[in-house]
């Protein structure tokens, strides 16, 4: 049956590719509602063939519609998720607002869609992107081997950061090209031709809270709640595709060519790696894709019965609106 779908945030990045994959994956929509700040109200966004007018979010937003799609941040989702919930809608959030929430299922519908049940609330929400991505490959090596551990770094791209990211690094090489004055707003320091070890805000235990979604939305969603994850988490001059180096711990000593194996039967994920041929996936590799790729699988020369790997993926797509649009297809 076709759903009256809402996308608050249409005008954003994340917004952005979610009509991409309703369109991609033919959802039945008999009605669309797009939704952005007042900023936006009365442009036009085709979809479809069709010029959709953009209205301004407000608490009456929602009338009638059965998903809402929420990619506007944190803010927005506390204050107007429960009006749409309230109004009948089922609300699926890619913000953090909600997702440590014991009444919110936090998915992923290649690992927990069962959770999808539990929406006591009206509200689902949509992983951190970082966390989507990692699990995408530790899932199923956990399904074989039992995770025990996570130890990992990320190379996260600028387009984590909105549309506003994306055009900071595109100013800054520009500008650095022409000699001329680079401007830094969304990052704390220059962010062309550099890297930086912080994303989102630091917490009182000098880990930043991007670092912590990695741990407590890990063990949420792989219902293990002794897991122990350490991460540090870096953003990288890369338009598009976050990329995690790990070291994953197990119960049962897990084997590479296994794990290729695994990989290449696994949905949503693929192995790339063929080290004979200097093959391994790139953030260019997983850019407008739906599945992230694994390479540098290698057993751990640190830890026990650990594989070191780095997996790679789309993260507008597969960690936001992508694997928001699967959870729309479960309901
Ligand atoms: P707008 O374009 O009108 O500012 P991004 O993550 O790429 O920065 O996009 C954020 C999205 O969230 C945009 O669609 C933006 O709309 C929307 N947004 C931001 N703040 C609000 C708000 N207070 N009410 C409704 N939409 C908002
Ligand atoms: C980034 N991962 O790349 C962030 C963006 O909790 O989902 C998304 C933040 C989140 O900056």
């Amino acid at each position: 049956e076709a759903k009256h779908i809402a996308i608050v945030g249409a005008t954003g990045a994340v917004g952005e590719e979610m009509l991409a994959c309703l369109d991609q994956r033919a959802f039945p929509i008999s009605e669309l509602t797009l939704l952005a700040s007042a900023r936006s109200a009365g442009k036009t966004i085709s979809f479809q063939g069709k010029d959709i007018i953009v209205k301004e979010l407000t608490h009456n937003s929602f009338d009638g519609v059965d998903i809402a799609l929420f990619a506007a941040g944190g803010s927005t989702s506390l204050e107007f998720a429960p009006s749409a919930a309230k109004a009948g809608a089922t609300v699926i959030d890619n913000s953090s607002a909600y997702r440590m929430d014991d009444e919110v299922p936090l998915i992923v519908p290649e690992i927990n869609p069962e959770a999808a049940q539990q929406a006591s609330k009206g509200i689902i929400a949509n992983p951190n992107c970082t966390t989507i991505i990692s699990l995408m490959a530790l899932f199923p090596l956990h399904k074989k081997y039992g995770l025990k551990s996570i130890i990992a770094s990320s190379y996260q791209a600028v387009s984590g950061s909105g549309a506003q990211g994306i055009a900071e690094l595109k100013q800054q090489c520009e500008a650095i090209a022409k000699g001329e004055e680079i401007v830094s707003e969304v990052y704390p320091t220059q962010i062309a031709f550099n890297v930086i070890p912080q994303v989102d805000v630091f917490q009182p235990d000098h880990y930043t809270k991007e670092e912590l979604k990695m741990l407590n939305e890990s063990r949420k969603i792989l219902n293990l709640p002794e897991l122990k994850v350490t991460c540090t988490c870096v953003r990288v001059p890369v338009y598009r595709s976050h990329s995690v180096s790990i070291t994953a711990a197990f119960e049962n000593e897990p084997s590479v060519e296994e794990a290729r194996g695994i990989f290449a039967n696994y949905p949503g994920v693929d192995a790339k790696d063929d080290p004979s041929n200097n093959l391994f996936p790139t953030p260019l590799d997983t850019t407008l894709k739906d599945d992230c790729l694994v390479g540098r699988i290698r057993k751990d020369k640190v830890i026990d019965k650990a594989l070191a790997l780095w997996v790679v993926g789309d993260q507008v797509r597969k960690g936001a609106a992508l694997n928001a649009v699967q959870i729309a297809e479960i309901l």
